[in-house]
């Protein structure tokens, strides 16, 4: 892709727009970003881009900006139906994705995983089995490294192990993982895709361009996920914690195993005991992650002492502290009703759960038989309180509780010994913070200073 002296506008100045400017201009290209927020907000950010000799655009979006470019590359966060955008894409004018241009120049073999849930959980997991092999490993993408970031240190050698999500895979063109994993498709960002279908669709593309000498890592247990294997042309590793796999990972007795060919024998790997994770749902995202590293060569010890070591990752059912004998769990990367299905699903009950935030468009009705089954109240917080009280009504006791403060608060006066507060939200988090990273970090500290 030859960008000297192309005519380039990046939308958006979070982690990836900043990343993608600041690459292109290294490559000769003449840049411009373009982001809603006045120059008062992106203060911190418009110097280093003027020193670099990018020009800026704050304030909003001008349709004279980007009609004047050759390329136009969007941040994830930025929807394609952007007037602006929806109207240069019209005149024909070339729109591709940060993780679009990174995969041009990105080098070394990529490992993309995608679902509604357990992404990153198994993106670090695969990364750090990997890493401990020996392998040159990368981890980068939606987890918080935007991929240009992997540029530099990539080489012929590294597995670049990467997040993908939908908003990211809606800008594809040409981007091929040699190891793709989608975990599960369940309802998310609908606010965004416009219908489950069009979501779905986003994560399949993950598979657009891979070929026969591929690999497709898929839930054998998640419906949605099984039609991605109709529109794949790589050769395709199942996993179920349920039922026996022909080619794939699955649990047999009390242990995970391997079949590495459809009638060859199990390899064993190791012992589901021996999961540090809470939850079903991480007994999912290890067989997924075993798929990925014996694919990549890696032998069953190296995993199961990758695995056995394994922690949490920060706000993914992380464990906060236990006061009176009441346990606090930090789980706000569940911005989805089925990342709080599973949340709730991984305590046998006595669950005091804060739920709400920016909602998505979402049906929290789902919630209901797992609400009477082990939830003691819930706390609503944010903008979506008023509709999960209102399709909640009756069904448990509910506490509008406004702020994640009162939250917690209200949640620890009643709490008893044996009992659990679970930040579970079920929401995106922009309405009160600056993403679900902020709002795990505000609960922890709440959690953390009460007496
Ligand atoms: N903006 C505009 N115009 C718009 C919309 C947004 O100018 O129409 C601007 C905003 O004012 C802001 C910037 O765009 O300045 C934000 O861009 P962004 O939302 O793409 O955020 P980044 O900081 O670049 O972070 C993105 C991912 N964010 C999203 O997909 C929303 C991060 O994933 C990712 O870690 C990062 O790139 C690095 O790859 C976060 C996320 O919430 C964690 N992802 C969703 C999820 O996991 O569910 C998909």
């Amino acid at each position: 892709m030859e960008l000297k002296n192309k005519r380039v506008l990046v939308v958006g100045l979070g982690k990836s727009g900043i990343a993608a400017a600041m690459f292109l201009r290294q490559q000769g290209a003449q840049v411009t970003v373009s982001d809603a927020r006045s120059a008062t907000a992106l203060a911190k950010e418009i110097p280093a881009l003027l020193d670099a000799g990018i020009m800026v655009e704050a304030g909003g979006h001008g349709l004279l900006t980007f009609r004047r470019q050759d390329l136009i590359v969007i941040s994830p966060g930025v929807p394609l139906d952007t007037p602006e955008v929806k109207q240069v894409i019209g005149y024909g004018m070339p729109v591709i994705g940060e993780l679009e241009l990174a995969s041009r120049f990105l080098k070394g073999r990529i490992v993309a995983i995608t679902g509604s849930n357990g992404k990153t959980t198994t993106t670090t997991l695969i990364g750090k089995i990997l890493a401990e092999a020996q392998l040159l490993t990368l981890v980068g993408g939606n987890i918080g490294t935007p991929v240009i970031d992997l540029i530099p240190k990539s080489t012929d050698e590294t597995i670049d192990v990467l997040e993908v999500s939908s908003f990211q895979l809606e800008t594809i063109e040409q981007f091929r993982p040699w190891i793709a994993v989608v975990l599960n498709i369940t309802p998310d960002h609908l606010d965004r895709h416009g219908s489950f279908e069009n979501y779905a669709a986003m994560k399949t593309r993950i598979t657009e361009l891979q070929q026969a000498d591929d690999f497709l890592i898929l839930n054998a247990e998640d419906k949605p996920t099984q039609m991605v294997a109709v529109k794949t042309k790589a050769q395709i590793f199942w996993f179920s914690p349920r039922r026996p796999i022909k080619q794939g990972a699955f649990v047999h007795g009390e242990s995970i195993v391997f079949i590495p060919r459809e009638g060859a024998k199990a390899e064993p790997i190791m012992p589901v005991a021996e999961i540090p994770l809470k939850g079903s749902h991480n007994v999912e995202n290890v067989l997924a992650a075993v798929c990925a590293a014996r694919l990549a060569g890696v032998p069953a010890e190296k995993i199961r002492s990758a695995v056995t070591s394994f922690k949490a990752v920060e706000h993914r059912l992380e464990f906060v502290r236990s006061l009176h004998g009441v346990e606090y769990f930090n789980d706000s990367k569940a911005t989805n009703v089925d990342a709080t299905m599973k949340a709730i699903a991984a305590f046998p009950g006595g669950v005091h759960l804060i739920l709400g935030g920016k909602d998505k468009d979402s049906d929290y009705t789902l919630l209901v038989p797992l609400l009477r089954e082990r939830v003691k109240a819930v706390y609503t917080i944010g903008s979506a309180a008023e509709k999960i009280e209102r399709q909640l009504h009756g069904v448990v006791k509910m506490v509008e509780a406004g702020t994640m403060d009162a939250a917690v608060r209200e949640a620890q006066k009643v709490a008893v010994a044996g009992d659990v507060v679970l930040l579970a939200p079920a929401c995106s988090s922009f309405d009160q913070f600056e993403n679900y990273e902020h709002r795990g970090r505000v609960f922890r500290q709440i959690v953390q200073e009460l007496s």
